[in-house]
């Protein structure tokens, strides 16, 4: 496939400035007829390119006269002899044999788009990129009993009745927007309705649209709505544009949601949410997806991108401000610790594999594999650096000032990037580095004591891996909070702002008669791998004493992870325990001394005695060793679990004892009652087994019940099978949940997954046309070190059979399974043989979508 690269950006040679379209919808048959404005843009003589992925028009005509129009790539042209014209073309699609899930497809009886990054051109042919804004207009007809409800962007204009039983609606959007931002809807809904009164007056129309049965389901998505809109308004003065604001939930879906204007779309996983299906978990997900797509109606909608190498320009903005959202509505430490856990998941082992790009990147074959968590998740990491060193009123002066000067616009990063250093008065000279580069930047410390004259020194460096295309890198801003903890007062004197911009740097202290104890990074400032030297003795101080939560946990992860790391190395022989340098018993006493602290709350109790997932623990270690990381883990689990087991079952009861509520403590008890469970099950009690089916049988939400399930998933004994049973008997019929069900399975610690898993892939409820269920089966079991990584090999066969069968049917959802094979250089030799002859296989398939062909060539680099 060609590679389209940043540096050939020029603009459309032709812009849209108005499109009106019909729509005569069914499931199988939908025409479309389109009428564009067409506007010579600048002086040349240049063809009008329309970009075509599907459906040929049936008819076009230029001011009202046949054209011949001819194929052209990935489009068609025509020659037009005039400045303006207007073009009218048909077209006809096939909604329920669109598989793939973009541009217009049925799913569970009803019709809906998805248009970016570039699914609009599935509809009709057009100048499908994002700095072609146009105002739309869209008529839509079609059966009224099987579709009575019908929507799209902007607000409706007129609706009413047809002959045979049709009816029509006609929606206006005054806003021009790009394509990527078309969206409409046709399907048999019921609506939750609400209103919320903009802080100038404004009343807006709030509907949120799902499938019968399903509607005493969307309360707390209406709730994190109207709390999205007064957020945006409180926090950064921007208020909501239209008079309606409708969100529909939808089964099949590739995406998490999508912020078409005035009309956005779900994954019904990102809504629906009552007590009985939905964990706290999804709660929070539910809560930040839906303030993720609203918040888009600034960044991104408002202000979109001028091409899609500035896709981070409004996804890690917008995921930036999502997380503050999330922060302010419950506890700002634990979302810090979960937003870093999934940097440190997902993005971080991108950015050191075959995949890494920067968050802006130079080139694509297919920009569906660029909505990546290093455009999303690092991007919002670099958003979130630039307000550290602003503050928060000068980050806020700067995004006023981007959004005043680009409102309406196709923007870009370095627009951004511009009116941050005017606006916060900040010189991003250097930082625009982190826009250009890819690779988690690796920062050491070194805390240095003269007792003699009372200073301590901090000794930095920074130093970068090589990354595809990428084998010398310039130095980095790195911005570095940071406090010295004063041993005897177990406090600082206030934290410092360390900017690390060279390639070594030090920095000295006065006035500390004692060696204080370094915290560095805190809050997570930088997304950076650092390596401190630091005692474990230190390292536990910090865990109980450094005021900042974050640090606090990232401390306590490291202790564990120094001990796993040494543990490892002992399976390989003699010399092993006794050369540790963090002993068990420290382990134990600050897992002791936490367990029952009551300076911190049950919901930051659980994040902290959370252990380092296997796959974190791979990260940490040049050759992953699957079977050694999962042996260590296990084994320091059940010593931890053994020797505090009276705490975790006091923590248990006590916690069971709380009633259910969304308030903070409850939620809180629900997440340190199954971390108890978890390890009093992982200490092999006599009656783990009776206490876990205790809580899943007793349960009154589905936090606990799934909390208890998925320990009992891993666990060898009659209860397991019972309640695995009991659990999809109940829930029979209800996909979200029954996805549950799947994941507990493939995702357990249990000897058999890979058997379990070879059953589930045959259930009647599996199916490859649901991007939901194929997630849910398949990503726990990749995801799930010790299994997937099985030294037979038999776990990347599975995969492989998986992405052969799926790709002629969903390619974007198929090239997100790429990157867990694309690993290969981190094994050992056979692994590494395994799965780069899985790669081949894949790539000697006849047909092979560009998602996935792109994926696997770079991942064979
Ligand atoms: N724009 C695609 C879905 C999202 O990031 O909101
Ligand atoms: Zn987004």
């Amino acid at each position: 496939p060609p590679v389209i690269y940043r540096a050939d950006y020029q603009p459309p040679d032709w812009r849209v400035e108005t499109v009106a379209l019909e729509f005569d919808l069914d499931l199988s048959a939908a025409e479309v007829h389109a009428t564009l404005a067409l506007v010579r843009n600048g002086a040349h003589d240049r063809p009008v390119r329309l970009d075509c992925d599907g459906p040929l028009p049936q008819t076009l005509d230029l001011d009202g006269q046949p054209v011949n129009w001819r194929s052209e790539g990935h489009g068609i042209a025509f020659d037009v002899p005039t400045d303006r014209a207007t073009v009218t073309l048909t077209t006809r699609i096939a909604p329920d044999t669109n598989t793939q899930l973009m541009g217009l497809f049925a799913s569970n009886g009803m019709l809906c788009t998805q248009c970016e990054a570039e699914g609009f051109r599935r509809i009709i042919p057009f100048i499908d990129r994002p700095d072609n804004m146009a105002v739309y207009e869209v008529l839509l007809r079609a059966d009224k009993r099987r579709f009575p409800v019908l929507l799209s962007n902007g607000a409706l204009v007129e609706s009413g009745d047809l002959e045979d039983g049709r009816h029509y609606a006609r929606w206006h959007d005054p806003h021009p927007k790009p394509s990527y931002l078309f969206a409409l809807v046709a399907g048999d809904l019921m609506a939750t309705r609400d209103s919320f009164t903009t802080k100038s007056g404004q009343t807006v129309d709030l509907a949120i649209f799902v499938r019968a049965g399903d509607e005493g389901r969307t309360a707390h998505a209406m709730q994190a709505l109207k709390a999205s809109m007064a957020w945006d308004e409180r926090v950064y003065g921007l208020e909501y544009d239209l008079p309606v604001f409708n969100i529909v939930a939808v089964s099949d879906f590739n995406m998490g949601a999508m912020e078409n204007k005035g009309l956005n779309i779900f994954n019904s996983r990102y809504i629906l949410a009552d007590p009985d299906t939905a964990t706290d978990y999804d709660y929070d997900a539910i809560e930040g997806v839906v303030a993720h797509e609203y918040f888009h109606n600034w960044s991104g909608n408002r202000v979109t991108c001028r091409d899609w190498f500035q896709l981070s320009l409004k996804e890690g903005f917008t995921v930036y401000r999502d997380q503050c959202f999330s922060a302010d509505m419950g506890s700002e430490a634990v979302k810090r610790i979960e937003d870093v856990r999934m940097l440190r998941a997902s993005q971080f082992p991108e950015d050191a594999g075959p995949l890494a790009h920067p968050i802006r990147p130079d080139s694509y074959m297919e920009i569906s594999n660029f909505y990546t968590s290093t455009v999303y998740n690092k991007g919002a990491e670099v958003i979130r650096m630039m307000a550290t060193m602003a503050g928060p009123e000068r980050f806020r002066a700067g995004c006023d000032l981007y959004f005043r000067r680009h409102d309406g616009e196709a923007a870009t990063c370095e627009d951004f990037v511009r009116a941050m250093e005017e606006g916060a008065s900040l010189d991003l000279t250097q930082f625009r580095r982190w826009y250009e580069q890819a690779g988690t930047p690796q920062v050491q410390a070194r805390l240095e004591h003269d007792a003699a004259t009372g200073t301590a020194t901090l000794h930095l460096r920074q130093n970068f891996a090589a990354t595809p295309g990428q084998p010398v890198k310039p130095l980095m801003p790195i911005p570095l909070r940071t406090a010295l903890i004063d041993r005897d007062m177990k406090a600082h004197r206030g934290e410092t702002l360390v900017m690390l911009t060279e390639a070594e740097q030090s920095l000295q202290f006065e006035g500390y008669a004692r060696a204080p104890v370094l915290s560095i990074n805190r809050g997570f400032s930088a997304p950076v791998n650092l390596d401190v030297a630091r005692a474990s003795g230190d390292l536990a101080f910090l865990v109980r004493h450094d005021d900042d939560p974050f640090a606090r946990y990232e401390a306590l992860q490291q202790l564990v992870i120094d001990r796993l790391i040494a543990d490892i190395a002992a399976l390989d022989g003699p010399g092993g325990a006794e050369d540790h340098a963090v002993s068990l018993d420290e382990i134990i006493a600050v897992f002791g001394d936490l367990v029952s602290d009551q300076r911190i709350d049950d919901s930051m109790r659980a994040e902290i005695l959370s252990l380092p997932t296997e796959a974190f623990l791979g990260e940490q270690m040049l050759v992953v060793r699957p079977e050694a990381i999962h042996a260590a883990r296990r084994a320091l689990r059940k010593a931890i679990g053994l020797r505090l087991l009276d705490p975790w079952r006091i923590v248990h009861e006590r916690a069971s004892a709380v009633p259910y509520s969304l308030s903070r403590e409850a939620r809180g008890a629900r997440k340190v009652k199954s971390l108890a469970l978890g390890y009093i099950a992982s200490a092999e009690a006599s009656d783990a087994a009776a206490i876990a089916f205790d809580q899943f049988a007793r349960a009154d939400n589905m936090t606990d019940r799934q909390g208890a399930l998925a320990i009992l998933a891993s666990m060898q004994a009659d209860e397991r099978e019972t309640a695995l049973d009991s659990f999809y008997n109940r829930y029979q019929g209800n996909a979200l949940v029954i996805d549950k069900w799947f994941s507990l399975q493939t995702g357990s610690a249990h000897p058999r997954v890979h058997e379990q898993m070879l059953e589930l892939i045959r259930h009647k409820d599996f199916t490859l046309t649901n991007p939901n269920r194929v997630r849910a089966l398949y990503w726990p079991f990749v995801s799930n070190q010790a299994v997937f990584h099985e030294a037979s090999g038999r776990g990347y066969e599975l995969l492989t059979d998986l992405v052969l069968k799926l790709d002629p049917l969903n390619p974007q959802t198929t090239a997100r399974f790429i990157a867990p094979l694309g690993r290969w250089r981190r094994f050992d030799e056979a692994r590494a043989g395994m799965m780069r002859g899985c790669l081949e296989r894949i790539l000697a398939q006849p047909g092979l979508s560009k998602d996935v062909t792109e994926q696997v060539v770079k991942s064979l680099e």
